[in-house]
């Protein structure tokens, strides 16, 4: 249909984490990050830009998004309406595919998604480069889950020179998957937008964390050339260990970690003494993902079996597929 497109994209999780933005309305990372895409979770969404609109809608999982999840999708069309020259109003239709358990709902496959769609609708003909940028505008992940595999996410100064690009890892990707564990928590949540902006603006540990982060990149980025799987990992845990210190230096201190969370930690360091190597990370919640070879996901599915419910452990292989426009 003409103006209409819908596009699939796949949520990713950062090895290397974005901690903090330079410029909250251009969403520029004060960071370089680098990611994984995984298979297992992603949004379908669909958009079609009518002149019979007054408004714009959001359809997700079959239901009408709240007020403020309005609000902000409409400043994301906003921005998709200055690029493409246009005043029409877009009726958005979403599914996110995610295991209910897993509460994953993932801004980064959404805008991922709703970026690929509007490019696709409105004939924007955007480079994936520039798919990128745009993404990037409705949530900084959302840049990242343009590609698949491994993706890194440069930093950039300005809206022109922030993106991300895929690196080649020689399908080592195949060889690899990660593991969820689904914490529940009562606790109130820190959403990622306001613990990373509390952090960049008053946390002790700060500076640090930006002192070092470019060091991790590097040390990821040989250990993916070399599949020197333990160096990729003792890497990447110790950058999301550092990422959450960060935060306990914050005015106030604040946590993601609840007592669960270090349980499948010290589960992970036990599998890694019995001779299955994997490495743990987190991100602004209590669920812990646990990097693996394939060849060891099961033993460590296993060992995470005793102690916590089989809805609770979720697998996914990474996937080196992009987003992709499926109508
Ligand atoms: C990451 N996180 O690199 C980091 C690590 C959470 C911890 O990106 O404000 O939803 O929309 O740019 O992308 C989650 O934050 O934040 C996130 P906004 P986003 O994956």
């Amino acid at each position: 249909m003409g103006n209409s497109g819908k596009a699939r994209a796949h949520t990713n999780i950062a090895l290397i984490k974005y901690w903090g933005k330079a410029d909250e309305t251009y969403i520029i990372p004060m960071n370089n990050s680098l990611s994984v895409t995984l298979d297992r979770f992603y949004t379908e969404t669909k958009v079609t830009f009518d002149e019979r609109y007054t408004k714009d809608t959001l359809i997700l999982n079959g239901e009408a998004v709240n007020e403020s999840e309005a609000t902000k999708i409409n400043k994301f069309m906003n921005i998709v309406r200055e690029q493409g020259g246009t005043s029409m109003y877009a009726y958005i239709e979403s599914d996110n595919f995610v295991p209910t358990a897993a509460g994953l709902a993932s801004s980064a496959s959404a805008y991922a998604a709703l970026a690929a769609a509007c490019n696709e609708a409105l004939n924007l003909e955007l480079t994936d480069k520039d798919l990128s940028r745009l993404a990037r505008r409705g949530s900084g992940s959302a840049s990242r889950s343009i590609f698949g595999g491994f993706v890194e996410w440069e930093k950039g100064h300005n809206d022109k020179t922030s993106y991300s690009f895929p690196i080649d890892a020689d399908h080592w990707e195949d060889d690899l998957a990660m593991i969820f564990v689904v914490i529940n928590n009562k606790s109130k949540k820190v959403s990622s937008r306001t613990g990373m902006s509390l952090t960049r603006d008053t946390s002790r540990f700060y500076q640090y964390w930006l002192d070092h982060v470019d060091e991790d990149i590097t040390a990821v980025k040989h250990a993916i050339k070399q599949k020197d799987f333990a160096q990729l990992g003792e890497v990447i845990e110790a950058n999301g260990l550092r990422m959450h210190a960060t935060n306990l230096g914050a005015q106030p201190p604040f946590t993601y970690m609840v007592s669960d969370s270090y349980q499948v930690m010290e589960i992970v360091h036990q599998c890694r003494e019995a001779g299955y190597p994997c490495y743990f990370t987190m991100d602004a919640g209590p669920n812990v993902k646990i990097l693996v070879e394939k060849k060891n996901q099961k033993a460590v599915i296993d060992a995470l079996h005793k102690s916590f419910d089989e809805e609770q452990v979720i697998a996914s292989d990474i996937t080196r597929t992009g987003v992709e426009i499926i109508e």
